[in-house]
């Protein structure tokens, strides 16, 4: 059965990509509703590339006349920023990150989602708590819209922020992380510890700023955008509590010592990085989250 590509075709796809839709994903809803991959392929990439042509010549003001509009770039080009990664290049179970060898359990490219095992020990993870828990309050988050902070409703965990370096656990563990995903330690904000008790939760988010937002360029001043993430278990609640990935349908058990690890190279939800802390069912949950920015953050 051959099957053409029509010119509503064309124009479904470039709607798709300038609204942000990443090529794999206009991919998937083509093949979803009948195309066959071949001919998607073929369409989606003559259809981008002649778009992305005819675009260039019609922005004669742009300085760079061959920048397809920041959507449909943001969409359809591989080119983000450099992000953090550990290197995996030689498939190891294991990674020496300078004092102590840290698990690799499950890795994910689109999103890069790299889920470890034993990168604290039971000691650290007891040491954060106890230092975070007597300057615990409800948690806020960046308000974006003037990048003050507000009380979230999407959040109902407490937490609090540790300076980098602030105490011996928290300095050797900064060291740790900046080896193991090859990123200067100077880029890291200080970590935040969040404890969730039964019922709290973290509603599905992106950890990057939303470039829309009126307050984005102040937050932005200081050490450019987040460019990962490392969220690290200090604790097991005995049920729920898990870091979900909605865009992939991959949830993480929050096990003590443990951490999950993703990236995203430009702040747009063609990273498949939305998030979110599932509800904790019984028990609580302790986490220290680690946020890394694109320069040094001061
Ligand atoms: O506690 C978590 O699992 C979680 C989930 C989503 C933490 C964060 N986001 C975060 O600190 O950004
Ligand atoms: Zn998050």
């Amino acid at each position: 059965m051959s099957q053409t590509v029509t010119p509503e075709l064309r124009r479904w796809i470039i709607e798709q990509a300038s609204a942000g839709f990443a090529p794999e994903v206009v991919l998937a809803s083509m093949m979803a509703s009948g195309w066959q991959e071949s001919v998607a392929v073929a369409a989606l990439e003559s259809t981008l590339h002649e778009h992305l042509r005819t675009q260039a010549v019609v922005r004669p003001q742009a300085a760079e006349p061959e920048s397809p509009p920041d959507q449909l770039q943001a969409a359809s080009s591989s080119a983000g920023v450099p992000v953090p990664d550990l290197d995996l290049s030689r498939a190891p179970h294991q990674i020496d990150a300078g004092d102590r060898l840290v698990d690799v359990i499950a890795t994910l490219n689109h999103p890069r989602v790299v889920v470890l095992g034993n990168l604290l020990s039971a000691e650290e993870c007891e040491a954060l708590i106890e230092s975070a828990r007597p300057h615990l309050a409800r948690s806020l988050t960046v308000e974006t819209k003037t990048g003050g902070e507000e009380l979230n409703p999407d959040r109902t965990s407490s937490g609090m922020f540790f300076t980098r370096g602030q105490t011996p656990e928290v300095a050797r563990v900064e060291a740790r992380i900046a080896r193991l995903l090859n990123w200067p330690l100077e880029n890291g904000e200080g970590f935040q510890v969040l404890n969730y008790k039964p019922g709290a939760e973290y509603k599905p988010h992106y950890d990057y700023f939303d470039p829309a937002e009126p307050g984005t360029p102040t937050i932005l001043k200081r050490g450019g955008q987040r460019v990962a993430t490392l969220v690290m278990y200090l604790n097991e609640p005995a049920r729920g509590g898990g870091t979900t990935f909605p865009d992939v349908g991959l949830e993480v058990a929050p096990v003590r010592g443990n951490a999950v690890f993703f990236s995203y190279d430009r702040a747009h939800p063609s990273t498949r990085t939305l998030h979110g802390g599932a509800p904790v069912i019984e028990g609580e949950k302790w986490v220290a989250t680690k946020w890394l920015r694109e320069r040094e953050f001061v």
